[in-house]
């Protein structure tokens, strides 16, 4: 039976633990509503976040995409798996169950809807990491939306943060003028249409067509292929990224 002392010292062992192994944020969330099938019945989540080069993203918003982003896309894919692996094997190795889903998945995603089993995301908010942007993208205080996450599931009790459901972009329109393909409708995130349905939750946001098609023609020209493609435009426009990457 878990004590609160308890809950709190495991939560900062992990927390400590994948911070000092190179993670660039750490959060606990509840995932209870979340259907059960989606979050393999575990009840929480642990989301990492790794940042992207700030240099790289600057030369994002100039240039638009390019091969040394692909390379840090797989960079960055690479440390938040080994990470998700790490805290797996520290919570496995304390007798809970963990379910570690890699940062780049691509290979579960339906081809029908667009989608994985479970979203990145949805943990990152659950855990009060950030919110959903006008670009459908994870938005941090402390990296804007230059992050690529990883997700464990467990049935350990955390300490949980305290869940973000409302989005923070207010007026501001930067990604939905960078967008080249016209695929950011510019409206604000409303978690009422994605507990309805978060393929609803996302459409109301972003075109994946027009996204799909501008980063395919691009990254034909540039030599880049899947999985390491890449667009991060509106990663790059973001003032919470540019914040990060020293430009503003
Ligand atoms: C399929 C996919 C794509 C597709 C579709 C994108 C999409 N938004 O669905 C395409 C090819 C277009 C794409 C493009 C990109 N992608 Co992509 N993609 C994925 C993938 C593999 C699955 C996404 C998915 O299931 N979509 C279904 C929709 C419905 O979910 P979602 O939009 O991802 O997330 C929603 C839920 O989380 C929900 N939500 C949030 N909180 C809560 C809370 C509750 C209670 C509920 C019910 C719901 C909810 O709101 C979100 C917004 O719609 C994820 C990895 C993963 N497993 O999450 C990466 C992922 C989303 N992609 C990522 C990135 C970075 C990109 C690109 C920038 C490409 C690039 N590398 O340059 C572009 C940006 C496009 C954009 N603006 O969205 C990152 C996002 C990181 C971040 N900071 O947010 C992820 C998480 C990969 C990673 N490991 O880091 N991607």
């Amino acid at each position: 039976m878990e004590t609160i002392d308890s809950v709190k010292q495991i939560s900062s062992e992990i927390r400590n633990s994948l911070l000092k192994e190179g993670a660039s944020l750490v959060g606990f969330a509840d995932i209870r509503p979340i259907p059960s099938e989606a979050r393999q019945s575990m009840d929480h989540a642990i989301s990492i976040g790794v940042a992207l080069n700030p240099a790289i993203i600057r030369r994002v918003g100039l240039n638009g995409p390019t091969r040394e982003y692909s390379y840090d896309k797989v960079r960055a894919n690479s440390l938040a798996n080994y990470l998700c692996e790490f805290g797996t094997k520290l919570l496995t190795d304390r007798g809970y169950k963990a379910v570690p889903l890699l940062a780049d998945d691509h290979k579960k995603v339906d081809k029908q809807t667009v989608s994985a089993p479970f979203q990145h995301k949805t943990a990152a908010t659950r855990a009060g990491l950030g919110w959903i942007g006008k670009s459908a993208l994870l938005v941090t205080e402390e990296y804007g939306s230059a992050l690529r996450l990883s997700t464990i599931l467990t049935d350990a009790v955390l300490e949980c943060g305290t869940p973000i459901e409302i989005s923070k972009c207010g007026e501001c329109q930067e990604c939905t003028n960078a967008c080249p393909a016209k695929a950011i409708n510019g409206t604000l995130w409303d978690i009422a249409k994605s507990k309805e349905d978060i393929l609803k939750g996302r459409n109301h946001l972003i075109n994946l067509t027009n996204c799909s098609r501008y980063y395919s023609k691009t990254n034909e020209m540039l030599g880049i292929v899947a999985p390491a493609r890449v667009c991060g435009i509106c990663i790059a426009a973001c003032p919470k990224t540019k914040r990060y990457i020293g430009e503003k």
